[in-house]
């Protein structure tokens, strides 16, 4: 609905100015002020990699890596969650079938590589959902392990050296699409839960890994945005539902 009015809208603008315009001096000054703003809302997928000027998104699927004992649910699937809400983006996503409901060691690494689109600080979430079972606890299936690897420097309470190892990074999906919002960690060996946000260079490439840690921990999509576009997620937040439909992956037909 988002792109179709969008759509509309810039066909309407490009008539208004070509009415608009008539001298020829200052067409090409519009043109570059028509083609900014034409910058700051287009995106581009490459890869699977969904890119646009303040933030870049995908699905776990779009991995290289073996899946290992990630599982794919679809909807033939009988474990499939549709919900009640927004389903899952391209009715698929990842869920971890290792270990145990509380957690466990970092298996099955599945890793994506992305370009950044501009110098900036990317808080990095997920949408994530805990498949719990009747009387299984809300803190449970909630966690996997992350790491990025590349140039970049921290923007949060984690020193950067921690931000490239293995860390449990958790939320609240409790029986339905919620996400995955902060890291834990240490800093001066005291234990903290706070929000992972890097601070990341244009053009540089940057590998991000995902571990199995919780068994059921199941994974929508994954979303680096820059910070200065406002953005808020709390805990239980459905992104999907709670982010403008931008930051969302693009349906796949
Ligand atoms: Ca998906």
């Amino acid at each position: 609905m988002f792109s179709c009015s969008n759509d509309k809208e810039e066909t309407f603008n490009k008539e208004d100015y070509q009415i608009v315009k008539e001298e020829p001096g200052g067409e090409e000054e519009e043109e570059e002020e028509e083609e900014e703003e034409e910058t700051g809302e287009t995106t581009k997928t490459v890869d699977g990699i969904k890119y646009g000027a303040d933030f870049v998104l995908f699905e776990p699927e779009v991995t290289k890596s073996d899946l290992g004992l990630w599982v794919k649910r679809t909807p033939t699937d009988s474990k499939y969650y549709v919900g009640s809400g927004i389903e899952a983006i391209n009715k698929g996503y990842l869920e971890f079938t290792g270990n145990n409901l509380n957690g466990g060691s970092a298996k099955s690494p599945i890793e994506f590589k992305f370009t950044c689109p501009k110098d900036g600080k990317y808080r990095m979430v997920m949408r994530m959902y805990q498949p719990l079972l009747d009387g299984e606890a809300g803190d449970k299936r909630n966690d996997v392990w992350v790491k990025l690897t590349g140039d970049y420097t921290t923007a949060c309470v984690y020193p950067t050296e921690e931000l490239k190892k293995n860390h449990k990074f958790w939320g609240r999906g409790v029986r339905k699409w919620g996400s995955a919002h902060n890291l834990e960690g240490h800093v001066d060996g005291v234990k903290k839960l706070n929000k992972v946000v890097y601070n990341l260079k244009k053009d540089e490439e940057y590998t991000f890994t995902i571990s199995g840690r919780a068994q059921g921990c199941s994974l929508d999509y994954i979303l680096f945005y820059d910070e200065s576009l406002g953005l808020s997620v709390a805990i239980h937040d459905d992104i999907a539902a709670t982010l403008p439909e931008l930051y969302r992956p693009d349906i796949i037909d």
